[in-house]
């Protein structure tokens, strides 16, 4: 019988600890296959930041570096500058991503650094508990916020991939999510498109990935799957906010 469906090469073959629908380990899945098809496996370093993607180490076949919490791209630009025939990304959540981190972003990125960001934003702090983040929804009820977000005193979900995309530095920008086939088919093109830019010296490069989280969001993982598509994409829309091949 033809085998039809592999492991990536650049994932290694061991159970992940992620929660049984945890959307990190298809989006590490695609990430992978990137590196795959780049056949950059050997010359890539992941940027790990603290959260549930803390692992990285053990599931990618690559050389990885831990950064602290929201210091990735700082941690990325030092490895890129000092080691430009790698290709180098980061891996991030969005509490670490878009609210300890978000000066480290918003800098590496206006300074156009050579590096790859994946951002998964499931609008909680997965690893810790589920307390609000930056991307946490209007009225979602997390572990600090137990009647829900509210606006007026928390402020509004911040849509990054926008915000970055403001940014002269930023080479390309898109949201992607991994709820559907369709979707997965389409994450995939774009997670291929950031690393082809950094292996094309094209500058900064930024992918956020909608995600679910289960566990904090108290949901099976079905209904949290649907969530994506029925709560969360209609806030943060799929799609390519800047891209400085069609400017
Ligand atoms: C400087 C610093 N502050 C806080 C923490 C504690 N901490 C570890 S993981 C985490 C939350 C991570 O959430 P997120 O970035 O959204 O990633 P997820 O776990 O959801 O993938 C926090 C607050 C830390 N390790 N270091
Ligand atoms: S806590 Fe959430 S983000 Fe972390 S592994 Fe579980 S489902 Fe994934």
């Amino acid at each position: 019988m033809k085998q039809v469906f592999t492991r990536p090469e650049s994932l290694k073959d061991v159970q992940t600890h992620f929660c049984p629908g945890c959307h990190h380990g298809s989006v590490h899945r695609l990430v992978a296959e990137a590196m795959d098809e780049f056949g950059i496996r050997d010359k890539t370093i992941g940027v790990a930041s603290v959260g549930c993607s803390v692992f990285l180490y053990g599931y990618f076949d690559i050389d990885v570096i831990e950064a602290p919490h929201g210091r990735a791209p700082a941690v990325a630009t030092g490895a890129k500058r000092a080691r430009n025939d790698r290709i180098v990304f980061t891996y991030q959540g969005d509490g670490d991503l878009a609210a300890i981190g978000t000066s480290e972003i918003i800098h590496a990125a206006n300074r156009g650094e050579d590096i790859t960001v994946i951002f998964v934003n499931n609008t909680t702090y997965g690893m810790t508990g589920g307390q609000m983040a930056p991307t946490t929804m209007v009225g979602q009820k997390t572990s600090t916020s137990p009647y829900g977000r509210n606006q007026a005193k928390d402020g509004y979900p911040i849509r990054m991939a926008e915000l970055l995309a403001q940014l002269e530095g930023v080479a390309f920008s898109a949201r992607v999510a991994v709820n559907s086939p369709r979707n997965v088919m389409q994450a995939k093109k774009m997670i291929k498109t950031a690393f082809r830019y950094q292996v094309e010296g094209r500058g900064f490069s930024f992918i956020e990935a909608l995600a679910a989280c289960p566990t904090n969001w108290g949901m099976n993982p079905l209904a949290a799957n649907e969530r994506v598509g029925s709560e969360m994409i209609p806030y943060f829309p799929l799609g390519v906010y800047r891209n400085t091949a069609n400017l």
